[in-house]
Order: C-alpha cells, then structure tokens, then sequence
C-alpha cells in the first residue's frame, strides 16, 4: 500500500485527462479578500452571479466556509487547451495583418489604448480591402464546450479517488462513504484561480491569468472540493502582489507526509487520512508588463486587478445590449472572448500543444469570416454552435459583435452588408449597424 496518497490522486487526475493538478487547504487566502472590494466597486459589470450571497447577504465567493463548511482541502486541476493555430497577435496571422494596418496591432503586440486611438482615426483614410475576419477566443474553438471537458474528466478523477480510498482501507465496501467530494468548474461558489495559486498550479498574473511555468496560461480550470483534512500550513509572507519571492509555508504539527492509518476503516471508527498541500507557484511576471500596455480597453487597472468592465472578453461574452459607444472602437475585430494578454505573454511563446482532440478548431472558427457571422441565421447558429461555449453570448450579442468588428475594420466593403442590417428586426442589431456605417462613412 502506498502511503503517499496525495501523490496517488495527482496521478488519478492525470490518468483521467488532467495535465496538471494540486491540492490546497481551504483558507481565506489574503486573496480573497480583495474581492468585496471589487464588487463594491461594480467592477464585474452585469455579471450578477458573481455577488450571489447567504441568506445572511454575505458574498458566497469571498469564502468556502459559507458554502461549504465541511471542505478541507481543493483539488485543482488543470487542462491544456492550446491547439496549433495561430495567435490573434501573430504578425504571420494574414488577416491579422490588415488589423496591423488598421492601428490595431504594431510590430507583432497591440498597441495601447493610448496609441490607439492616434492611429484608429488614421485607419478610416487607410482602408485595407482585405480585412474581413473576426476572432474568436482560442478557448471556444473547440469540438466540446470546457464545461464538458473539464466536468467529465473530475468526475473520473472523484471515481477513481474512491477507488483509492477502498483500496488503501480508509473507506471498507458496504460502510458509509466517509468522504464528501464535490467538483465545479466556472459555476462553484469559489474563485478558482486563488485555489489554483495555492495548489502550485501556477500563479497569479498581472493579466490576472494562472500560468504555469511549463504549460503557459492556455488552461481551463477544475475544482474538486474534499471533506480530506490537509497538513496544517502557515503563510509567513503574506504579501503576494509586489512580485516578490513566493510565499513560504511551514508544514505544520502533521508533517508533510500523507498518513493513512494502518488499520481497516469500519463503521464507527474511519481510519484517519491527511493530505498533503502542494506550495503555491512563484510569481514569474517580474518586471514585465506587456501584458497591461497591449490590453486595447486599459481593463488591467493594476498587476493582477481587472475591472471586468472594460475587458472585451466580457464585452464581447457576458454584456447583454448595447456596448457603450466610448469601448467598441477598441474592441478590434473580436468578435467572442479576447487572448491578447495572453498572445502577448512570453510564458506562451513555447505553450506545448494540447493531447486533448476535442479542442482542435471547428471548421471557419479560426479567424471566421464577419459577413458569416453578421448575418447569421438562427437554424445555423444551432448548427454551427451546438455544445460550443460560444452560444453563451447568443446569436443576438455575436451578431452585433460582428456589426462592431466591421465598423473597425476600416473595410468599405462591408457597407452594402452593413446597409441591409441596419433595418434588421433585431434593434440591438440596426442600432450597432446604424453606427458601424458612420465609422465607415
Ligand atoms: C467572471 C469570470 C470572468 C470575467 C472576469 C475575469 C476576472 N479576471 O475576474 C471575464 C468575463 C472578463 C472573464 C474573462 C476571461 N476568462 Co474567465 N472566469 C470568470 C470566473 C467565472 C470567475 C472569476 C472571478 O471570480 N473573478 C473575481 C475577481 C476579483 O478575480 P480576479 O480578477 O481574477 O482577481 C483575483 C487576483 O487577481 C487577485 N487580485 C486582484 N486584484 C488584487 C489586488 C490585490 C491588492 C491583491 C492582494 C490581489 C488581487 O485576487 C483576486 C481574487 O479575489 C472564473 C471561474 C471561477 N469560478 O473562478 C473564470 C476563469 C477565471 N476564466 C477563465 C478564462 C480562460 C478566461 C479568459 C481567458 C477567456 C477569454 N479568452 O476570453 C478571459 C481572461 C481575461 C482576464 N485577463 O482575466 C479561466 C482562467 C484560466 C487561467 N489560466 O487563469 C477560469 C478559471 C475559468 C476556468 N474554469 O477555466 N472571466
Ligand atoms: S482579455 Fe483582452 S480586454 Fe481583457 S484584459 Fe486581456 S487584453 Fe484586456
Ligand atoms: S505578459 Fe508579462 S506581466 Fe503579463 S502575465 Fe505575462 S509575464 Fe506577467
């Protein structure tokens, strides 16, 4: 029997599809505690489940402990999504390139909102005919929405987790399941990415984006939670934003080995297991910030602060109507989600491709062509989309961003298109269209 348990699910974990995983003790990590803040502050916009609360109106996010008051420990998992395609920032990327030219993106990285808007004006006199693609989000290219991905596989690494239980004789067949476990991704009452940081999956970026050392940031996120108490651990450096050395932590009185008692579980007496926390990354950033100059709408307002609002990921995904006129001229030809400040990041120079199939693009996804999208009909919306993550931002919002990436485009070309959706039926539609051509005109 082994005694490293810890080590075991890991390795479950992997067996099911993960290419990382780690564990943390649940803690009210320093954190967590930014975030009454950030919602006091109206920074996740129109994202109304992000300040879910208790009956007592407590934030259900701020800490695990109103949610789940039995967990102990977090398994974090963490699955590769890069495929071999090209970055939005890629200067190789063709029609990228007319974007280049239309003072989106100079000498490979995005210019600054600043810089920008110098050069956005400019582009309108500097039409390129050949900008007619949009962007979608390298994570929704995929065969399979990630919700789907990531929940089957924790729910293999959940299985196999009991499996091992049984065979090391913490749980006896025919007891009662001595455990709770329950696994989340995106939708749990917690913020993954801390959980990630201190299960040593990666850490926290100025972009606000886990990255692992190896892997780059091109990764989705899963959480078991476990009733699996943890070695005991003590934060001595409790400041993780000015990008100093990593946080140390002291093993406490349990040690730092896994201990699963000798003896068989039975009924009245479970044999005592402690897992063992992994440490959480080393902040890797440095004294780089390309990833704050490149972001087109200024979102990342400090290293590792973001105000949701102006992020066009959030724009382009969870924003209901209209998007207020000051922001769509930013949002450049993205038409569903935004990798800039991952493109730009040198941790993804070398990501390693992906060995899970289902994220190779859909077909016309890469670089999707705006008429396509603009005009789309809902029959092949149903189609083109079934079980893909971009359906979250409805045919209505990925049609006006379509109308916006048009508008930005600099392309006169799409003013007839453009013409005939300002009488469509959808106002959220005629509305964007009726603007795109006055930044066409
Ligand atoms: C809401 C949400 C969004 C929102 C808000 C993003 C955000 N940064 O919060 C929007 C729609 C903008 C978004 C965009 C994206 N998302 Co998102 N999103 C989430 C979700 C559901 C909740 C995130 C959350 O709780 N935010 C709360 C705020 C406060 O957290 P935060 O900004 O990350 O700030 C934390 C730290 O930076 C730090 N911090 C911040 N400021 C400060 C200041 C001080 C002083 C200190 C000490 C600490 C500190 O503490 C904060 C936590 O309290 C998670 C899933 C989940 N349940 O966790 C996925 C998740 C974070 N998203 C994910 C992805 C992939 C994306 C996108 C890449 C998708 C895309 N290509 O368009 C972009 C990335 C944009 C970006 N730069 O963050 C992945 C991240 C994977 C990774 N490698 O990190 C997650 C984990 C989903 C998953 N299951 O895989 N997302
Ligand atoms: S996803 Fe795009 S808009 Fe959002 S912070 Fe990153 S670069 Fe800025
Ligand atoms: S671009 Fe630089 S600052 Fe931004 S996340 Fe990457 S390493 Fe950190």
């Amino acid at each position: 029997m082994h005694s490293d348990l810890s080590s075991r699910i890991k390795q479950c974990a992997i067996d099911a599809g993960f290419h990382l995983c780690g564990i943390a003790p649940v803690s009210n990590f320093h954190e967590l505690q930014v975030f009454p803040n950030w919602i006091a502050d109206g920074k996740h916009g129109e994202m109304k489940y992000m300040e879910a609360r208790t009956d007592a109106g407590e934030l259900k996010r701020e800490t695990l402990a109103r949610v789940a008051p039995w967990a102990r420990s977090v398994i974090v998992c963490a699955l590769n999504y890069n495929t071999a395609h090209p970055y939005s920032t890629d200067p190789t990327n063709v029609e990228t390139d007319a974007f280049v030219r239309a003072g989106f993106v100079a000498d490979g990285f995005p210019r600054n909102n600043k810089d920008q808007s110098a050069t956005a004006s400019k582009s309108h006199s500097d039409a390129t005919p050949y900008a007619t693609q949009g962007w979608i989000s390298r994570y929704a290219w995929g065969h399979e929405d990630y919700h789907n991905s990531v929940l089957r596989r924790l729910r293999d690494t959940e299985n196999a987790l009991r499996a091992l239980l049984v065979e090391t004789g913490y749980w006896a067949p025919g007891t009662d399941d001595p455990i709770q476990l329950r696994s989340y991704v995106d939708t749990g009452p917690l913020i993954e990415r801390v959980y990630a940081k201190y299960a040593g999956i990666g850490w926290i970026a100025k972009n606000t984006c886990i990255i692992n050392q190896q892997l780059g940031s091109w990764l989705f996120l899963g959480v078991i939670l476990t009733s699996l108490e943890v070695t005991k651990l003590e934060v001595t450096k409790k400041d993780a934003t000015k990008n100093e050395a990593p946080e140390k932590y002291v093993a406490g009185k349990d040690g730092a080995k896994d201990h699963v008692a000798q003896s068989r579980a039975t009924k009245n007496h479970p044999a005592k297991i402690t897992l063992t926390a992994d440490l959480p990354a080393p902040d890797r950033c440095g004294t780089c910030t390309r990833c704050i100059a490149a972001c087109p709408t200024q979102a990342i307002i400090a290293p590792g602060e973001l105000d949701a609002r102006l992020c066009i990921s959030y724009l382009t995904i969870e924003k209901r109507g209209e998007i207020p006129a000051a922001l769509r001229s930013l949002m450049g030809r993205h038409v569903f989600g935004c990798d800039i400040c991952q493109d730009v990041c040198p941790w993804n120079r070398k990501s390693p491709i992906t060995s899970a199939a289902e994220f190779e693009p859909r077909e016309k996804l890469v670089n999707p062509d705006l008429d396509w999208l603009a005009e789309m009909q809902p029959e092949e919306f149903q189609t083109v989309f079934r079980g893909s993550p971009v359906r979250r931002a409805k045919l209505s919002g990925l049609r006006r961003n379509a109308v916006i990436a048009m508008a930005n485009s600099a392309n006169k070309k799409f003013i007839p298109t453009l013409k005939k959706l300002s009488e469509d039926p959808d106002p959220l539609i005629s509305d964007h269209a009726k603007w795109a051509l006055t930044q066409l005109a």
